[in-house]
């Protein structure tokens, strides 16, 4: 308590690279709250959330391993949940999108954290996403890419056994008219130019750092 006190009481003097050294230590500390801290004061002095990520994380993820990117995803994405519009902070003027993204983990894949780091970009651009969470089957998705305001879908992809599954979705979303209404992005650790090739998919990101700036200029076209 008394320590949360202190750090607050140097919060004015610090900049950027403060915050994100504090992200960094306490991801290789691989301590939840320390993560969870850490990552709630940058967000509170407005360091954007794309460099949270770039320069926070991901470096701390270098010393910490696995564990310390389970961890650190699960940090980011609870204390992404409390974005509002005033923190909206990662562009210097607020963008008008026209539409929304839905994401999903394919069909028998439950691997989310990857995913909760795009939302957790998208969602600090200020995008509007319909989550379907994991194990979204091919036609969910096809279901609710049928919105009429859906314009993107991105499909998150880690279990090179679901590949059959994504060539299904990617078959259901590649089809007809709604082929000509959505563009869809795959992104995960599976992922290959192979795959994104093969099943027609717009674009591929293994990293969603790229993944949200594509999903970005979609959305503004
Ligand atoms: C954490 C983890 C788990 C956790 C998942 C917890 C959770 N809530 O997500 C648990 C323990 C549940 C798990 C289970 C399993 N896992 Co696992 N898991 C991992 C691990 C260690 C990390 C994955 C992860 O979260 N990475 C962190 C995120 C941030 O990275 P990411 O997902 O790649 O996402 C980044 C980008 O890819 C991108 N991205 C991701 N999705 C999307 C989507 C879009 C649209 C875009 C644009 C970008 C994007 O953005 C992210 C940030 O840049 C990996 C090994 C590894 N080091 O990758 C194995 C791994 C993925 N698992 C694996 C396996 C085999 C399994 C199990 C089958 C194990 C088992 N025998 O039970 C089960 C499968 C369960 C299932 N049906 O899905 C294998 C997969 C191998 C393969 N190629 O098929 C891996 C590679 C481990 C290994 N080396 O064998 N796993």
């Amino acid at each position: 308590m008394e320590e949360a006190i202190v750090i607050k009481d140097k919060k004015k003097s610090r900049d950027n690279i403060d915050y994100l050294n504090n992200v960094i230590e306490a991801v290789s500390s691989l301590d939840f709250f320390s993560m969870k801290e850490a990552i709630r004061q940058a967000m509170d002095a407005k360091v954007p959330i794309i460099e949270i990520v770039k320069k926070g994380i991901l470096e701390g993820l270098d010393e910490s391993g696995d564990m310390g990117l389970i961890l650190a995803a699960e940090a980011l994405e609870g204390e992404v949940l409390c974005i509002d519009e005033e923190n909206r902070v990662d562009l210097a003027e607020s963008r008008n999108y026209n539409g929304k993204v839905v994401v999903g983990t394919i069909e028998g894949d439950i691997h989310n954290l990857g995913k909760s780091i795009l939302i957790a970009l998208m969602k600090s651009y200020g995008m509007e996403f319909i989550d379907l969470g994991t194990d979204v089957s091919p036609e969910k998705f096809k279901e609710v890419a049928q919105q009429p305001d859906v314009k993107v879908v991105g499909i998150s992809f880690l279990l090179s056994s679901a590949e059959p599954a994504i060539k299904r979705a990617m078959n259901l979303l590649k089809d007809g008219e709604l082929a000509s209404k959505i563009k869809v992005i795959l992104g995960g650790a599976s992922v290959s130019p192979e795959i994104a090739e093969e099943t027609n998919a717009d674009a591929y990101a293994t990293d969603a750092l790229q993944g949200v700036d594509i999903i970005d200029n979609w959305l503004r076209d």
